[in-house]
């Protein structure tokens, strides 16, 4: 019998907390999800800049079992080519006020030029509510010796599954999207449109690339002897990129988080206009700017004490009060 999405959930949840992913692959592609039924929880956040909505919701099953997802909604950037259609083919145009030489309208787009974008993740364990919920946000300065003694025993214990990274590597998923690989086990990777990124335009560019090896977790465990690797990722990145979309590398973002989310080395590449969630200075590390410190000092990112932002509800936060670290 196929398992229910509260035990496949569960079990997610249990192979996150042991820090180990799912060992089933992704398969045939699944069914759509149904929006339609799903019960509204609560808003998780939403963002009048970026216009995006992040839900909580519940879908119930036929046998009432009820499974969390993570709904979020945004306005997707306008498409240069389709303005005119936009103007041509709009199905209402509402004065809102006038005044002098200004105006505001009500613009009413037909259905096919009012396209939203919308991510689900389903089922949603409480670690990705957790993330997607709007709270107050601290900044840590984490140490080496905090790394080995808070962060690392943490990531252990309890870290997002990484099924989805190995489903993209072993070609079990978003195999069609891959703009460019590099096979070799060492210094190898894999660069596709992030999921952010719709593919529709250039303003909102954003791809990932994913190393092949897997005992990467984040910049602490990068040391000179990575530098073929990390300079692999961002020539071959920047080239893949420019080739594709016609964007040469000055005009482009390419950084890693610390802390990133998912605990596998990827590089981000974004257009350097997005201002993307993740690109403030708290959280992104330019790639060129690695490599030169890991030239200029092969053991850097296990010297130096390193900030990041975490969430108020984040056990890990938690961890670094009690070791009176914050
Ligand atoms: P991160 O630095 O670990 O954390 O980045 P962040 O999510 O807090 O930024 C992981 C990146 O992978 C993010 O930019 C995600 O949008 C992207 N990503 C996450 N998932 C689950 C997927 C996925 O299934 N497919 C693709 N293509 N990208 C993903």
């Amino acid at each position: 019998m196929a398992e229910g999405p509260q035990l496949k959930r569960k079990r997610q949840e249990e192979e996150e907390d042991a820090g180990s992913a799912p060992q089933d692959g992704a398969g045939a592609a699944p069914a759509p999800f149904p929006l339609a039924e799903l019960r509204l929880r609560k808003v998780l956040r939403e963002s009048a800049r970026d216009k995006a909505v992040f839900l909580h919701g519940e879908v119930t099953n036929p046998s009432g079992e009820a499974t969390d997802a993570v709904i979020i909604l945004e306005k997707t950037p306008f498409q240069e080519e389709k303005l005119l259609e936009l103007l041509k083919k709009h199905t209402k145009l509402e004065l809102q006020m006038h005044n002098d030489i200004y105006s505001t309208y009500h613009l009413y787009p037909p259905p096919e030029l009012s396209e939203l974008k919308a991510t689900v993740v389903f089922p949603a364990s409480q670690k990705h509510l957790q993330k997607y919920l709007r709270q107050e946000v601290f900044l840590v300065r984490e140490t080496w010796q905090d790394y080995q003694d808070i962060t690392l025993p943490f990531l252990r214990e309890q870290s997002l599954s990484l099924q989805w990274v190995y489903n993209i590597l072993e070609k079990k998923a978003e195999a069609e999207r891959i703009i460019h690989e590099n096979p070799d086990p060492c210094n190898g990777f894999v660069l596709l449109p992030d999921f952010k990124w719709n593919l529709s335009q250039l303003e909102d560019l954003y791809l990932i690339a994913l190393v092949r090896r897997r005992d990467l977790r984040s910049l602490r465990d990068l040391t000179a002897e990575h530098l073929p690797l990390l300079r692999t990722i961002l020539t071959e990145g920047q080239e893949a990129i420019s080739r594709r979309f016609g964007v040469p590398g000055c005009r482009l973002r390419v950084f890693l988080h610390y802390q990133p989310s998912y605990q596998h080395l990827h590089v981000h590449f974004t257009a350097l206009g997005l201002e993307a969630a993740g690109s403030g200075v708290e959280r992104a590390h330019l790639l060129p700017d690695v490599i030169d410190n890991l030239q200029l000092q092969p053991c850097y990112y296990q010297q130096r004490a390193l900030s990041f932002p975490l969430r108020a509800g984040e056990p890990l936060l938690q961890r670094f009060r009690e070791a009176g670290r914050l």
